[in-house]
């Protein structure tokens, strides 16, 4: 039997790696141990941990957004834990109404909403600043904080910068399994049919073909596991017959292919452009275009429905203008 390895993990048992020695203060926890089921996915060793600072006040403010969010879906209950149980993925904690504005609302009508946004928006920046202090601590490169920073853009967008711009805290997104959805539905709904929305599109276009490039690159490696091609950065700078195999195969299905550099370029602007253009599309809807399929009829991509026959009531005499 040749070597295959969908499921097949190869698990090495050793010492534990604590890792290089960081400079100044250090916040690890170092504590390590192996679990042979973890090492089954993913790697066996846990720990070292490190907890600094940053990580600690993230992980605190979440805290709090999430007791917030929780407490006040269990108060719309009456408290009943059953019903909690039961009615989770429909409860809600609602951003003000409308008539607020941008205004402090009080508590009971978005005013906990305001308070648990505020906490878990601190809360992400602050795991932001880990990822790059962390990354900075090691010698790398900050790539990864710039992917997580594409994503809090989109988050940004949905939930603070276009209410903001809109002028109301209601436009914001609710926080709730089913709740977030049904903002989502009606969002679109409101705004004439996300569909019609040229950066949604794209948003769709990158995260479709982040997917597809997430399973040809998985794929590729896997298949060239038996010779070494999982040492993908090695393979960059001594091209070995992993390698080689992989490229050939690509040129001989499709012509042309990528190295095992520049896929995981691909990779990183495939992820990081959907967020990054949806932020944009969402940005733009109800503060440039109120009606993505009216502007669509208007551009020539869509066709104007058919007359009906239907008289429009708002045009009706006596109707106020
Ligand atoms: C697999 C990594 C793990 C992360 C997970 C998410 C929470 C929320 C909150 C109990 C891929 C952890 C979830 C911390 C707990 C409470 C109150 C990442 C992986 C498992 N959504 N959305 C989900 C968020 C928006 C939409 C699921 C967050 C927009 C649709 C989960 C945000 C719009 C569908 C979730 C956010 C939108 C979902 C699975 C923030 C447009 C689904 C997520 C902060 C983009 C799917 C029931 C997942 C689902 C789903 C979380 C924003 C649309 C609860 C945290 C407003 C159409 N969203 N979402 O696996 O099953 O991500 O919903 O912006 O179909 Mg959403
Ligand atoms: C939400 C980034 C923020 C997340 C952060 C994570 C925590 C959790 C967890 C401790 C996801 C914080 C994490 C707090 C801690 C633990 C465990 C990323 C987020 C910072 N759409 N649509 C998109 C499709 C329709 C609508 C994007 C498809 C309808 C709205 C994506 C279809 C209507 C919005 C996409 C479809 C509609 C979107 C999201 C098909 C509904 C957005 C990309 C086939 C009826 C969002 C421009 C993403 C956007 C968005 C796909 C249909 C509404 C490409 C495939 C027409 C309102 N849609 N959509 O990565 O950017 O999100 O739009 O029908 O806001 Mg859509």
């Amino acid at each position: 039997m040749g070597y295959q390895n969908i499921f097949t993990q190869v698990q090495l048992a050793g010492p534990a790696e604590a890792g290089v020695p960081s400079r100044g203060s250090d916040a690890r926890i170092n504590a390590t141990t192996n679990n042979y089921w973890l090492g089954k996915v993913l790697h066996a060793q846990i720990g070292p941990l490190y907890l600094g600072p940053l990580g600690l006040a993230s992980l605190v403010c979440g805290f709090l957004a999430f007791e917030i969010i929780g407490l006040n879906m269990w108060a719309s209950v009456g408290w009943d834990p059953v019903q909690f149980v039961r009615q989770l993925f429909w409860l809600a904690l609602e951003p003000p109404p409308a008539k607020y504005g941008l205004q402090i609302p009080p508590l009971a009508e978005g005013g906990w909403w305001l308070i648990a946004g505020f906490f878990l928006t601190v809360s992400i920046l602050l795991w932001w600043a880990r990822t790059y202090r962390r990354a900075r601590a090691l010698g790398m490169g900050t790539h990864v904080a710039w992917a997580f920073a594409s994503a809090i853009f989109l988050y940004l967008v949905l939930g603070f910068i276009r209410p903001v711009l809109m002028g109301s805290w209601a436009e914001a997104v609710p926080f709730g399994i089913f709740p977030h959805l049904d903002w989502t539905a009606a969002f679109s709904i409101r705004y004439g049919n996300l569909f019609y929305n040229p950066f949604h599109a794209l948003s769709i276009v990158f995260l479709y073909g982040s997917t597809l490039l997430f399973a040809m690159h998985g794929a590729t490696i896997l298949a060239v596991g038996r010779y070494g091609g999982e040492r993908e950065l090695e393979q960059i700078t001594d091209r070995g017959t992993a390698t080689e195999r992989a490229a050939l195969f690509w040129r001989w299905t499709m012509g042309f292919n990528a190295t095992m550099e520049s896929i995981h370029r691909w990779a990183w602007w495939f992820a990081v452009l959907t967020t990054l253009t949806g932020g944009i599309g969402i940005l733009l809807t109800g503060t440039v275009v109120d009606n993505w399929y009216l502007f669509a009829v208007e551009h020539g991509y869509a066709r104007p429905y058919p007359p009906t026959g239907a008289v429009d009531p708002l045009t009706l005499p006596g109707v106020p203008q």
